[in-house]
């Protein structure tokens, strides 16, 4: 009896078929009279398995979590180059964007020096691109368009007055999101950040990866070079 029930719930199993009708009925699964009922057992064996350890952390909250390639734009693009040498299409990039929830204790990290309470931390990976190579990158306010300025100025947490912002006051990477990278002998590169506030809704739309690494000097903070690839990011 045991067995057959094992099996009911582990296969429904196509070959078993006939064995189980047989056996159900006598097991009395309240699985609903016997004949033909080798289906219904099937149906209500298989949510079973569906039980997910989710909630072990709660500390951390994914926010987005994207996985692209970058092609030339087109409408729907959700990876856009705009210079095929550095970025050339078929690259690809994957973009964690993940809150650091208000949890109390639970941080046994050496370099939290601060607590966590409503931060963010990005982690980019980027694969394919030019090797060996600086690349600048932050996230934006705008959404990717056809042309690489469509992605409008920097996210930044608290704005400043004058745009576009060069002042370090507030064009620094903890104000704003900075992923600059230098990518391998194979064109990869990972890069993080972390910000102790959490993006308004809505008002980061992109990652924009620039030629440059970001300068940081008064008049020209937060300044990379060209815009040369661009990806969508929903928050
Ligand atoms: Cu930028």
């Amino acid at each position: 009896m045991d067995l057959t029930r094992h099996l009911t719930r582990t296969i429904a199993g196509l070959a078993l078929l006939p064995l189980l009708a047989a056996g159900c009925d006598g097991g009395g699964d309240g699985n609903g009279g016997g004949g033909g009922g080798s289906y219904g057992a099937g149906e209500e064996s298989s949510p079973s398995p569906t039980e997910e350890g989710g909630g072990t952390e709660e500390a951390q909250a994914n926010l987005a979590d994207v996985s692209e390639e970058f092609e030339p734009y087109s409408e729907g693009a959700a990876a856009v180059t705009y210079d095929e040498d550095a970025v050339p299409a078929g690259a690809g990039v994957e973009l964690a964007i993940s809150s650091e929830g208000a949890d109390e204790g639970a941080d046994e990290d050496a370099d939290d020096q601060e607590g966590d309470d409503g931060g963010t931390e990005f982690s980019l990976r980027v694969t394919g691109l030019t090797p060996d190579r600086d690349y600048g990158a932050h996230m934006h306010t705008g959404a990717c368009g056809e042309k690489p300025d469509d992605s409008g100025p920097h996210y930044q947490d608290q704005k400043d007055p004058e745009q576009p912002s060069s002042d370090p006051k507030y064009a620094n990477d903890d104000n704003e999101v900075w992923l600059d990278f230098t990518t391998d002998s194979d064109g990869n590169a990972d890069s993080d950040a972390d910000v102790d506030w959490a993006p308004r809704s809505g008002e980061m739309k992109s990652l924009v990866i620039h030629d440059q690494h970001t300068k940081t000097g008064e008049g020209e903070a937060g300044s990379a070079g060209d815009r040369l690839a661009c990806v969508n990011v929903k928050l």
